[in-house]
């Protein structure tokens, strides 16, 4: 079952029942200021910080579900409602809610009115801009009553909702004309404020949540909006909000247009102004005069549409496959782009105030955005860099505004270091820069400990080289990619419970997975050192990457598969002499994707394994049989009742891994296969079994032991974004950057007759025509360059074309 359609020439998803299975959202801000913004206008808006800027109040795991937002009723006579269907609820005629790049629009009608909101956050501006279009259709006069309404945060959202001996009290607004200035904290800080301004007179106000809901009100029914009538009603502590009352009078066929702006305003440093508590005024009519008309708003919303064409121009794709055109063109693009703006802070499922970027998390997303956005991408890492240890070992998690380590959670996941040389990997072979590495960067943010970027490369491959364990395999930490695979979380008391963030280290517990990373990343630290002139160093990498792939098929192999881990006590993890948690993913996919024993035929195996143990019809769960029971020395992993998270989920951000093995076996049926079954536009028909956005992948589907299989959770900020896109465009389509060239190594279904691709590489455009005449999986026959036959299949780097035409023909 369907809730709306894809709109591939708008790029849009059209959402055509408010009443969707969980809130459907959309990410409206692509710099300073952002907003969440869900098919019926809840949500709610920030600047840089979810925590510590937050403009409007949002009340997670609410009653109803999703019921604070920027909201417009509309009184007619006795109806009230809102184009957006929430808070009223009350049936529309006509509902219809596009999310598309950036803005989200909304379209209402009853009773003959027909009210349409575009929401839209403006490139170089903070604020978020509504353009609200009423039209009379009906053939009679209209006269009705429209209020705005918005319950502002008094910015430290975690402050906000524990602190109310102080908050009760703090809160102050201005209002000048049609502009409500929220001003609490202006008082000591004297530098920020958020406003709420619309571009024509108003007939009334409201800035105090109370007065304006009444006495035990709720923003279903407003008494201020029921009464038809604005209280003027000036907040002083309590709750501020924002409130506009516009009496609306249309003839027939008549239309009239309004233009709000929520916006966030910092005052210049050393400005001076009247009034030591009043706000300083002049920036925050600079901002409104932006947006003080129709066409200004229109040509903001016009230059952000061209913005987003722009940056999703860099790779397209054109096949027989509608679906996966769109999914490579459109949705998992801008899903990058959203995990590059939020890491994993802010969503429906991440409260904004819990998390910041992750040094692992943000250096593969780097691996979706890397095209995109390079100068942002070097910048990223480089930031991320200098959160690292000097020993190589980095704080698993930074603050985006201070770009600083969490000391709170600290370090310990022993993967972490090796992502750095993942996403700078990624960064060299886009873009061909190693000035990069030339970079002074400190360690731990401190200046005075910093050294050229290259070094922080050295130890993090020297990190795992110091850190092996018994077997020789990489020890642990505290976690690896599996942050709830604890094995250091043991306990000697029986009964005592697992503490995630535990101890760091143990002497024993060791991972295989780390294993297939070093052995994948290490090789790249070998070619970027080989690139520096550093042959002896080159050498030493790949003396320990070749025994670390030795170790790994001595110790780390089940017979049929990877093993997953050695616990603390040395005991086996994943492997068929374990009564649950035999099989896990993980090493499957990496140490395939790093050819671990491909040539012997270790991989395939392996890859037959995980179809034969943990395929399912929905995706591929994370292991099985799942853990019934709570194991001490395995920790979280088994808190997780069977099929969720990652206790035998189908964890979305490691199916990629396994269809990108797939491709490195060369199976491309099964590689397709595995990339279609979690794939948003390939499962749209089962929305309701799915539930969550049908446009953006989610972090984890409920696994066959949960009594809810298929059923999603956790979407929209997460690594399968970045993962997805480098699976269907640089393994299946095969259009990959390599460090002296693009190589072209499609592996596709071959019942998939070819496609063609337009990728911008390095400033050079190429138009690469793939045809497969015998339904080959793998295997490139021949390649033209320019109609000049090439051998194998690697473009080398020629910029002095703009325009290359390649031709590959599989075989
Ligand atoms: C949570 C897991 C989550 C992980 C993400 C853990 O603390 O319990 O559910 O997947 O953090 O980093
Ligand atoms: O690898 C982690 C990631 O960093 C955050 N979400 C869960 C994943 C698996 O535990």
């Amino acid at each position: 079952m369907k809730f709306g359609h894809f709109d591939d020439v708008n790029k849009e998803y059209v959402i055509t029942s408010p009443r969707t299975p969980l809130p459907w959202i959309n990410y409206l801000g692509c710099e300073d200021f952002f907003s969440l913004k869900s098919n019926t206008c809840g949500g709610y808006s920030f600047y840089k910080d979810a925590k510590l800027l937050r403009l409007t109040r949002y009340r997670y795991n609410n009653v109803p579900l999703d019921s604070n937002g920027l909201y417009y009723f509309i009184k007619d006579g006795d109806t009230v409602w809102n184009p957006g269907w929430m808070p009223t609820k009350t049936e529309l005629d006509d509902y219809k809610c596009r999310h598309g790049l950036g803005y989200s629009v909304f379209e209402g009608k009853k009773n003959g009115i027909s009210a349409v909101l575009t929401d839209f956050v403006p490139m170089g501006t903070a604020c978020e801009v509504n353009k609200l279009t009423l039209t009379n259709e009906s053939d009679e006069k209209k006269d009705f009553t429209l209020f705005s309404y918005v319950e502002f945060c008094l910015w430290n959202a975690m402050d906000d909702m524990t602190n109310f001996q102080r908050n009760f009290s703090t809160g102050e607004v201005e209002i000048h004309g049609s502009t409500i200035y929220h001003k609490t904290e202006y008082r000591e800080r004297r530098n920020h404020y958020a406003i709420f301004s619309v571009n024509t007179d108003i007939d009334g106000f409201d800035t105090d949540r109370d007065s304006f809901l009444g006495a035990y009100g709720e923003n279903r029914a407003p008494e201020v909006v029921m009464t038809g009538k604005a209280k003027n009603s000036v907040a002083s502590g309590w709750a501020p909000v924002g409130s506009h009352q516009i009496n609306i009078s249309l003839a027939p066929g008549e239309s009239r247009d309004l233009v709000f702006v929520l916006g966030y305003v910092e005052n210049k440093k050393d400005e001076k102004w009247e009034g030591l508590n009043k706000v300083n005024r002049k920036p925050a009519e600079a901002m409104l005069t932006k947006f003080d008309t129709t066409e200004k708003a229109d040509q903001a919303l016009a230059d952000l549409k061209a913005y987003w064409n722009g940056l999703l121009s860099h790779f397209t794709v054109s096949s027989s496959e509608e679906k996966l055109d769109r999914m490579v063109n459109i949705w998992h693009q801008y899903q990058c782009m959203v995990t590059f703006n939020m890491s994993r802070s802010a969503s429906y499922f991440e409260s904004g105030i819990g998390r910041g970027m992750g040094f692992r998390d943000s250096c593969q997303d780097l691996l979706g955005f890397v095209h995109l956005i390079p100068d942002r991408a070097r910048q990223r890492i480089l930031d991320i860099a200098s959160t690292q240890f000097e020993d190589g070992s980095a704080y698993h998690q930074y603050q985006p505004l201070t770009k600083k380590g969490n000391a709170d959670i600290g370090s310990g996941f022993n993967d972490d270091p090796l992502w750095l040389i993942a996403g700078t990997a990624a960064y060299i072979k886009e873009t061909g820069d190693y000035s990069i590495l030339d970079e002074i960067t400190p360690y731990d943010n401190d200046a005075s400990k910093a050294t050229d970027f290259m070094e922080h490369l050295r130890r993090s491959f020297n990190y795992t080289v110091n850190h092996l364990g018994p077997h020789g395999l990489p020890l642990i930490g505290r976690a690896d990619w599996n942050d709830c695979l604890n094995l250091n979380c043991f306990s000697e008391e029986p009964g005592e419970s697992f503490q995630t963030f535990g101890p760091s280290e143990g002497p024993n517990a060791e991972s295989v997975f780390i294993a297939g990373m070093f052995v994948k990343y290490g090789k790249d630290y070998a070619a970027i050192c080989r690139h520096r002139g550093l042959e002896e160093e080159a050498k030493e990498a790949e003396k320990q990457i070749e025994k670390m792939e030795q170790t790994v098929l001595d110790a780390g192999w089940d017979g049929e598969w990877y093993l997953r881990a050695y616990d603390h006590y040395k005991h086996k993890v994943g492997s068929k002499e374990c009564e649950e948690g035999k099989i896990f993913i993980e090493p499957q996919g990496f140490c395939v994707i790093a050819e671990i024993g491909l040539k012997d035929g270790y991989c395939l195996k392996a890859m037959e394994s995980v179809e034969k143990h943990l395929d399912t019809k929905y995706g591929i769960v994370l292991l099985q049989p799942c853990y019934t029971r709570y194991h001490v020395e395995l920790g979280e992993i088994t808190s997780y009742p069977g099929g969720y998270k990652e206790n035998a989920g189908i964890f979305c951000h490691n199916n990629p891994w396994i269809s990108i093995a797939e491709t490195v076996v060369g199976r491309g049926n099964r590689a397709w296969q595995v990339y279609t079954r979690t794939c948003p536009a390939y499962i749209e028909d089962i929305s309701e079994i799915h539930r969550t956005e049908p446009y953006v992948y989610s972090q984890m589907i409920a696994g066959k032991d949960a009594p809810n299989f298929g059923e999603a959770k956790n979407s929209w900020l997460t690594g399968t974004a970045a993962w997805t896109f480098l699976d269907v465009s640089q393994y299946i389509l095969g259009i990959r950057p390599d460090y002296d060239g693009l190589v072209v190594d499609p592996c596709i279904p071959a019942s998939l007759d070819g496609f063609s691709a337009k990728r911008d590489f390095r400033g050079v455009t190429y138009h690469i025509t793939v045809k497969n005449p015998n339904g080959a999986e793998k295997g490139v026959a021949s390649m033209t360059v320019d109609g000049t036959p090439v051998e194998g299949n690697m473009i080398p780097f020629d910029g002095s074309k703009k325009e290359v035409q390649v031709e590959v023909v599989m075989g």
